[in-house]
């Protein structure tokens, strides 16, 4: 049955070939989807056929790619793979884009993902030509449902000269309700407080707003979100998703949180997905989340009723867990709220709340910086994301990582990170399998001793505490002492021998 209500949009019915062929080189398009998670599946694909037809004939054809956040092989993937896409952002996690962007193919401006909106509407992101963007349905009053993800897509129906709806019927017509999209957003001078005071807060309207006039093709398809399965748990993931635990544990024992404790962000990937598994079987109750994403480990705390709610911006669910979800979309509703991302992601909300974040690394230095995007300084891996909007904002910052990578050739931990996303001052708490670093208070110094000693791997310690002990003499017992000869020396070893180890 045709998930298109409105008898008007039925007439710009056609193929995703058709919808293509009005997407010309050089225009800026603005797709939906997030973590795999409500991108179109139609049109992307035709899209990648034009584009490797034009060069084919020796014409020109670039486009640019913004998205919520990362989206999945039928659209990042076969996109980079044409050498078409001139420039991306906000962020992705797509092998070959990541690829494309490392080689200089693709131009890559990786940023915050709740300013995305805002450089959008300011025009720095340069005009939006099109926007495809997939719902799950058209209403008769010609307002859509969104889908698995909201992300950017307000801003991308916003801005864009021309709309492409894709109306997926594999999505659950039962979302209809889950979303709350706000409309309220204005730049400076005109902003005005979000009325947003709890997680559970509804503050906008279920459906996205949809300019009729600029919708030049409706392509109706039926193909399932990613849905990329977790790693099953290991030894170190569970020790973390421990250590962090016992830590929420002692701020609610410290009178710093209640029982129930505070909204929890959890980032993405395997561990955080742990961790979300660790609180299945701890004492908490009537948990909350203020999040970017829904992962499995999010609704089984929600099925066995320790999560009320929990509000994010997409889903990024496993295949069984995505098949429960379309089936039981109507039992989430009242669990389950998705935003658009400039909301899910908003400073103002995070620091209102008392979040309490939690995220991936990729290193960090014996000062607490965090590097969460570049490997050996230079080479892009995904992206900043959310981590930024949520480790600035939140009440308790914490990253979790194994203490080494590369089966151990690599210490996560080193003496200066080879790239900056998070400075020393928003870094509270790192954890890995070894321990946890509770940083709040200290100083640079202080928090040196206490990351070699709770969170390095025992390989490294030894190296970490001589090249300190070194630098403190060098720097002569400056604030934040390093040798800047050697602070960078352990990414150079890695690069010519294949491990940090001496
Ligand atoms: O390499 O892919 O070649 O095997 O980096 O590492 O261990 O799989 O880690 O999946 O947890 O991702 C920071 C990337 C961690 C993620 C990051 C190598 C390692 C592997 C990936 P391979 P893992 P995870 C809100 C939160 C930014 C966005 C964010 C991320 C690869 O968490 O993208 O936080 N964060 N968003 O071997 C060299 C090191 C390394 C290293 C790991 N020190 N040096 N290589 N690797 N550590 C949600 C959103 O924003 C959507």
């Amino acid at each position: 049955m045709s998930r298109i209500f409105n008898e008007a949009f039925k007439s710009k019915v056609m193929s995703a070939e058709d919808a293509a062929a009005l997407i010309n080189n050089g225009d800026n398009v603005g797709f939906s989807g997030f973590t795999g998670a409500g991108y179109p599946k139609a049109v992307p694909g035709a899209l990648a056929t034009r584009i490797k037809a034009a060069h084919a004939r020796g014409d020109e054809f670039r486009i640019g790619v913004y998205t919520g956040a990362s989206t999945a092989p039928e659209l990042d993937g076969a996109l980079a793979e044409t050498d078409g896409v001139a420039f991306r952002s906000p962020y992705q996690s797509d092998p070959i884009m990541r690829k494309k962007i490392n080689s200089g193919v693709t131009e890559y401006s990786d940023i915050h993902l709740s300013h995305s909106a805002i450089l959008m509407r300011q025009g720095f992101l340069g005009h939006l030509d099109v926007a495809v963007i997939e719902v799950t349905a058209i209403k008769g009053d010609g307002t859509a449902i969104p889908s698995s993800s909201v992300g950017n897509n307000n801003v991308y129906l916003e801005k864009a000269e021309k709309i492409i709806l894709e109306v997926n019927s594999w999505q659950s017509l039962e979302l209809e309700g889950m979303h709350d999209i706000y409309y309220g957003t204005r730049l400076p001078p005109d902003r005005m407080p979000i009325p947003l005071t709890k997680p559970a807060d509804r503050i906008g309207q279920t459906t996205l707003q949809i300019d009729f006039d600029r919708v030049v093709a409706v392509v109706e398809c039926d193909a399932s979100d990613r849905n990329t399965p977790f790693k099953p748990l290991d030894d170190d993931s569970r020790a973390i998703a421990g250590h962090f635990i016992d830590f929420l544990g002692a701020e609610v024992a410290a009178g710093r949180m209640p029982k129930n404790l505070l909204p929890l962000q959890s980032g993405v990937g395997n561990i955080a997905n742990a961790v979300l598994a660790g609180l299945l079987e701890s004492p908490f109750e009537n948990m909350y989340a203020f999040t970017e994403v829904i992962q499995d480990g999010m609704v089984d705390l929600i099925d066995a009723g320790k999560i009320v709610t929990a509000s994010a911006t997409a889903f990024s669910l496993s295949p069984e867990a995505a098949h429960k979800m379309n089936n039981e979309a109507a039992s989430y509703r009242k669990s389950i709220i998705l935003r658009q991302q400039e909301m899910s992601n908003h400073p103002e909300a995070i620091r209102r709340l008392g979040v309490v974040g939690c995220n991936g690394l990729i290193e960090a230095d014996i000062y607490g910086n965090v590097n969460s995007t570049h490997i050996m300084g230079s080479k892009m891996q995904n992206g900043i994301g959310g981590s930024g909007d949520f480790t600035r904002n939140a009440y308790i910052s914490c990253f979790v990582t194994p203490s080494t990578a590369k089966n151990g050739d690599i210490s996560c931990f080193v003496p200066m990170v080879s790239h900056h996303d998070h400075t020393e001052h928003d870094v509270q708490v790192l954890i890995t399998e070894r321990g946890l670093a509770d940083l709040r208070g200290l100083s640079p110094k202080q928090r040196a001793k206490v990351i070699i000693e709770k969170c390095a791997h025992p390989d490294y310690q030894p190296m970490l505490t001589d090249y300190y002990d070194r630098a403190l003499k060098t720097a002569n017992g400056l604030q934040t002492p390093h040798d800047l000869r050697e602070a960078l020396s352990w990414h150079v070893r890695f690069l010519e021998t294949g491990s940090m180890k001496v």
